[in-house]
């Protein structure tokens, strides 16, 4: 069977047949606090990481390809948008199954998420929650089918942790706007049918446009030369006198917070996400740590290694009871952008100090690509970084607990 990888056909993928041991770790038995719903989403997403992309993971990530082959089975175990009501394509579930869902799939790969993380929150969301009627039900549905694949540009290659800097904007002509401007390093550009895009009016005010791959003037072309992420694909938007119909302009928000508002969003499922990557390298480390024998007996014996492996867990744990609380806030309605902030910029740093201890536990087979840890350790460098880097979301909780802004 043929696939898309990178937008080019290509034969099915190679099978490493890597065999997939990991288990889940509750140490707290958090499970107990989640109900019948929320642990048969996760075996789902856990079963079908682990038929799916396990076992071909590492070698799209040595190729640099993204497993575009990915998008339908993601749609089908209800990835994109879990949260989002299902009459637009969303999976009807609370955000507590969000956050898991997330959580399953970044333990297989962070680019992985990555793919349902732009798809749902970043894409989905903006049209469900600002788009006119028109609008959600030509896109979404398409979009939680994984028949569209859609990418969200705010970054500019001038804008990055400044947004409200932007410079890319549209200028009224008659039915139209007419687009100019470009965006840098946005997940999925070069696949996407639709790129919901983040532009100034010539009011000075923040609109969301809908582009559709094919109008003239408008390129994605990829960005090259990645050692994070590299299973999922990265690229530029280009616009030149993009002329975009009015109807494709989301009519429901003009200002800043509609794209910040669905960062809050996917920072969230990030927050949950990351914790999926650095409880795989746990797992990974501690079984190698009874496994390996130096000195005449296990590694794990050693009381440096059964340091790393208990601060691992621990702070494992701390952070899944975060991430849990903040979920029931969620539910509720209730999270703040700032309690969101605190959570993915701890899950983030937590998760690439336990995929570095990982690593060390592993010796040297730990950079090769026989097990999973340099690779989570790589994909996280870029998850500290996006949706806000560590030092912007330091900043934020600092400004939500002296009221003073220290960003500018
Ligand atoms: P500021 O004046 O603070 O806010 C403007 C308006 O937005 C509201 N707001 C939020 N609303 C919801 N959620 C949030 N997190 C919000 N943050 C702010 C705010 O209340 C205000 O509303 P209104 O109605 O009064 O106008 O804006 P600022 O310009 O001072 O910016 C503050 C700052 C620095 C925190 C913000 O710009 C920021 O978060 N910067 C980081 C940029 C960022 O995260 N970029 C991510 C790009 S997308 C991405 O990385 C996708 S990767 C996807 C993947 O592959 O998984
Ligand atoms: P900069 O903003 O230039 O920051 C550089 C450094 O300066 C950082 O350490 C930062 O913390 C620090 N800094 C900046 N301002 C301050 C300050 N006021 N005080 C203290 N320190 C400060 N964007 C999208 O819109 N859509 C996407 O789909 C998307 N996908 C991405 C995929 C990948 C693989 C990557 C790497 C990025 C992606 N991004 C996307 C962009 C991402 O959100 C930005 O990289 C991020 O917001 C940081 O912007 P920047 O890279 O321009 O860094």
């Amino acid at each position: 069977m043929a696939h898309l990888e990178n937008g080019v056909a290509t034969a099915a993928p190679k099978v490493q047949n890597k065999t997939d041991l990991y288990e889940g770790h509750d140490y707290y038995n958090i499970d107990e606090l989640l109900e019948d719903d929320h642990l048969l989403a996760r075996q789902a997403v856990r079963d079908w990481v682990k038929a799916e992309v396990s076992p071909i993971i590492e070698d799209y990530a040595n190729r640099a390809a993204c497993p575009t082959h990915l998008f339908k089975g993601l749609a089908e175990i209800g990835a994109f948008g879990p949260s989002l009501p299902m009459e637009y394509g969303g999976g009807g579930m609370d955000e507590i199954a969000y956050g898991i869902i997330m959580q399953e799939l970044e333990r297989g790969d962070s680019g992985i998420r990555s793919m349902a993380s732009v798809q749902g929150s970043l894409v989905m969301y903006p049209i469900y929650k600002y788009g006119s009627e028109e609008q959600k039900r030509k896109y979404l549905p398409k979009l939680g089918s994984g028949e569209f694949i859609g990418c969200f540009g705010l970054t500019e290659p001038d804008h990055g942790s400044n947004p409200s800097g932007m410079i890319t904007n549209i200028k009224d002509d008659g039915d139209s706007y007419i687009l100019n401007g470009a965006k840098m390093w946005i997940t999925n550009s070069p696949l996407a049918d639709v790129a919901v895009v983040w532009a100034r009016d010539e009011e000075g005010k923040i609109r969301g446009v809908i582009v559709e791959k094919g109008m003239k003037g408008f390129s994605a072309p990829e960005i090259h030369g990645k050692w994070s992420l590299r299973a999922s694909i990265t690229g530029e938007l280009v616009f030149e006198d993009v002329r975009v119909p009015k109807k494709n302009v989301l009519p429901n928000i003009a200002s800043l917070r509609g794209p910040l508002s669905c960062l809050s969003k996917a920072r969230y499922g990030i927050a949950w996400g990351a914790i999926g990557a650095a409880l795989d390298c746990y797992d990974s480390a501690l079984r190698y740590s009874q496994q390996r024998v130096q000195f005449g007996r296990p590694i794990g014996g050693f009381q440096l290694t059964q340091k790393k492996l208990a601060e691992m867990i621990t702070e494992i744990t701390k952070a899944q009871l975060l991430v849990w609380r903040l979920g029931t806030l969620a539910n509720k309605g209730k999270a703040t952008p700032a309690q969101i902030s605190m959570a993915k910029r701890n899950s983030c740093a937590m998760a690439l100090d336990v995929a570095r201890e990982a690593r060390q536990i592993h010796g040297g087979m730990g950079i090769t690509n026989e097990y999973s840890v340099m690779r989570h350790m790589m994909n996280l460098e870029t998850v500290l970084t996006y949706e806000g880097t560590h030092d912007i979301h330091l900043l934020i909780t600092g400004m939500d607990v002296t009221g003073l802004n220290a960003f500018k």
